[in-house]
């Protein structure tokens, strides 16, 4: 599972299904928003490489990543193809960041299971915000595009 050896960013083309005439929402956390505009920049680029319209693209706003349940569930509501959810969590002083991750993730499955649409896990959960750039654009690749590459190929199961 670790992405010392992984490049993100690296994916085979040829297995993606075209994105045309897919609506996607993108779920957006403002903490560490540098990271999670990164995150959001490499799955977008991401959907318009592979056909998904500009139009069919939504960015919807929430304050943190415990946050992104609640709107990953109404957009869930709102006839996406699939919703992308866009967190960062960085390991502070306290238990706080198991508690939010722990969250997310359950938060994230359950969607999964009683939702209509699919919901991409592109949290990042990191020790260091230095962990975090490194999977946001840096050396280890993005994990935006890895979500966006996931979010296309579950549309097309
Ligand atoms: C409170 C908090 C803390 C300490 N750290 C993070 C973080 O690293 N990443 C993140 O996305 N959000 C954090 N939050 C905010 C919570 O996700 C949430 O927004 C608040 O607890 C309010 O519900």
């Amino acid at each position: 599972m670790a992405t010392a050896d992984h490049s993100l960013s690296q994916y085979d083309h040829t297995k993606v299904p075209n994105g045309k005439n897919f609506r996607i929402a993108l779920v957006v956390s403002e903490w560490n928003e540098v990271v999670t505009n990164a995150l959001f920049q490499g799955a977008k680029n991401t959907l318009t490489h592979h056909n998904v319209s500009e139009n069919n693209i939504e960015r919807i706003k929430v304050p943190g990543s415990f946050e992104l349940i609640y709107g990953a569930q109404r957009a869930q509501q709102m006839n996406f193809d699939a919703i992308i959810a866009i967190g960062c969590v960085i390991q502070g002083e306290t238990r706080h960041f198991e508690f939010i991750s722990n969250a997310v993730a359950q938060g994230i499955k359950d969607l999964n299971l009683n939702g209509k649409a699919p919901v991409v896990f592109c949290v990042l959960t990191d020790d260091t915000i230095k962990q975090s750039k490194a999977r946001s654009g840096g050396d280890k690749g993005n994990k935006g595009v890895e979500a966006a590459v996931t979010a296309l190929k579950m549309i097309g199961l």
